[in-house]
C-alpha cells in the first residue's frame, strides 16, 4: 500500500506509515502535514482514512437554516452578520415569523432545521423555549440542531442559570442537537483579534462537554483563514480530538474558510482553493476520532466541496435554502442548493450521494414521502 503512496516530501514518509497502520498522528506529524506543499500526498493519505470510514459513501442533507435575530451583543471583528440593536439593518424575528420562515420553502420535505442567531441583549430565555417548542409541535418529525456554544453560554448567564440547566431545559423543550459554530480558533491570542468577547476555548469545550453528557450530540467547527497561524490550527485541532476522546458526542468536523468582506477584517485576503482542500485533508487525519469531516459547500463554494470529497471529506452540508452568516460576508455561492444539485455533485465526484438525517441515518424518499432507517 505505501507503495501507492508518493510524494517528494520526505517529511510526509513517516506520516503515511502512520496513517496506514492507522496510528494517531501526534503534533509534530500535524506540523509536517501544514509545512507539506505536496496538498496530493496529504489529499491521498486524508482520502484513504476516508475510504476506510466510509467507502464511497457521500453524505448530504434536506435542511433549512433559521437565524431567528442578527442582533447581537459580541460584535467579534470576524463577522459581517451581527448588528447593534438599533443599527440598520437589525431585525428580530417574531416568533410566528420564525415559524413561518421554517414552513416556506419545506416542499423538499426538510429533515432538519439548523437554528442559530445573534447574542441578544433582550430577549428573555422564553422566547427561546417557545421558539423551539412551536417548530417541535409544528414539524414534530424534523430534528432541531440549534444553538451554538457560545449562544447557549450567553442565554444561561441572561437566564441566571447553569449552563447545565439551560441546555436541560432547552433539551426538555426540543432541541435535539447543537451546531459546531462559534469555536473560531481556540487560542486566546487569535480569539483577542477576532472575536474578543466571546466565551474562550475552554469554556467553549465545557459547553460542549456538558451537552454531550447530556446526550445532545454536536458538531465542531475550526474558522481558518484569517490571523491564526499552524501552531494555533494545530491546538485547535487537538483540542477537540482530546474532548472526543473522553465524551464521543460529537459528530462531524466542518472547516470553515473566513469571509473578510464587510467585516473589520476586511483587508485580509479570501482563502484559496489549495488552502481550503488542504484543510479539509488535514482535519481527517489528525482527528481520527471524528468519524465525519464536512466540506460545507456554502463557505467553499459547491466546486470546492465536490473536489473535497477526494481529500478526505464525506459530507457537504444540505439544502440550506436561506444563508445569512456568509452572504453578509460577501459569498457569492447560492442561498441554497436543490437535492437534485447535491445528487450531482456527489456522483460526478465518482462517490454514491447518501441522504442522511442529522444523525447520519439514510433517508429513504418515495414520489410523496420518506422515511428513516433507524
Ligand atoms: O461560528 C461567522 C462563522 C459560524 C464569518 O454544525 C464566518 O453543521 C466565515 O458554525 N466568514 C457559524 N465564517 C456557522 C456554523 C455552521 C455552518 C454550517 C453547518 C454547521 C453544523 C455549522 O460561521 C460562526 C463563525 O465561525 N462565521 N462570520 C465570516 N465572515
Amino acid at each position: 500500500m505505501l507503495r501507492a503512496f508518493q510524494t517528494d516530501d520526505a517529511a510526509l514518509r513517516p506520516v503515511a506509515e502512520k496513517v496506514l497502520a492507522g496510528t494517531r498522528l501526534d503534533m509534530d506529524e500535524g506540523r509536517a502535514l501544514y509545512r507539506s506543499a505536496d496538498v496530493l500526498a496529504v489529499g491521498w493519505l486524508a482520502n484513504h482514512v476516508r475510504e476506510r470510514l466510509h467507502g464511497n459513501r457521500a453524505y448530504f442533507n434536506v435542511n433549512r437554516h433559521i437565524n431567528p435575530t442578527n442582533v447581537c451583543v459580541a460584535a467579534c471583528r470576524l463577522c459581517a452578520f451581527g448588528r447593534k440593536k438599533d443599527a440598520p439593518g437589525a431585525y428580530t424575528m417574531a416568533l410566528e415569523e420564525a415559524w413561518q420562515a421554517a414552513a416556506s420553502g419545506y416542499s423538499e420535505a426538510i429533515t432538519e432545521f439548523h437554528i442559530v442567531g445573534g447574542l441578544h441583549p433582550d430577549l428573555p430565555f422564553e422566547y427561546f423555549l417557545d421558539l423551539i417548542r412551536g417548530l417541535k409541535q409544528r414539524f414534530p418529525q424534523v430534528h432541531l440542531k440549534a444553538f451554538t456554544m457560545v449562544e447557549i453560554a450567553y442565554l444561561a448567564k441572561r437566564a441566571k442559570l447553569t449552563i447545565r440547566q439551560t441546555l436541560e431545559q432547552l433539551k426538555a423543550a426540543g432541541v435535539d442537537s447543537l451546531p459546531g459554530g462559534g469555536a473560531e480558533i481556540f487560542a486566546d491570542r487569535v480569539r483577542h483579534i477576532i472575536c474578543d468577547h466571546k466565551i474562550d476555548g475552554d469554556q467553549w469545550l465545557e459547553t460542549a462537554r456538558l451537552a454531550h453528557r447530556l446526550g445532545l450530540r454536536s458538531n465542531a467547527t475550526m474558522l481558518y483563514g484569517h490571523v491564526e497561524n499552524d501552531e494555533d490550527r494545530l491546538d485547535h485541532l487537538l483540542r477537540l480530538r482530546a474532548l472526543q476522546d473522553e465524551t464521543g458526542g460529537f459528530q462531524t468536523y466542518i472547516p470553515l474558510a473566513f469571509h473578510p468582506a464587510n467585516t473589520p477584517l476586511q483587508h485580509l485576503h479570501t482563502t484559496t482553493g489549495w488552502r481550503d482542500i488542504k484543510e479539509v485533508a488535514i482535519g481527517r487525519l489528525l482527528l481520527d476520532n471524528f468519524a465525519h469531516v464536512k466540506s460545507y459547500w456554502q463557505m467553499v463554494s459547491p466546486k470546492i466541496a465536490q473536489i473535497a470529497l477526494r481529500f478526505g471529506a464525506d459530507d457537504i452540508d444540505g439544502t440550506v435554502v436561506e444563508e445569512k452568516i456568509y452572504h453578509d460576508a460577501g459569498a457569492t455561492t447560492p442561498q441554497g442548493l436543490r437535492r437534485q444539485d447535491l445528487i450531482r455533485l456527489i456522483k460526478e465526484a465518482g462517490r454514491e450521494p447518501i441522504e442522511r438525517d442529522t444523525l447520519y441515518r439514510p433517508v429513504t424518499r418515495t414520489e410523496t414521502s420518506f422515511t428513516v432507517s433507524v
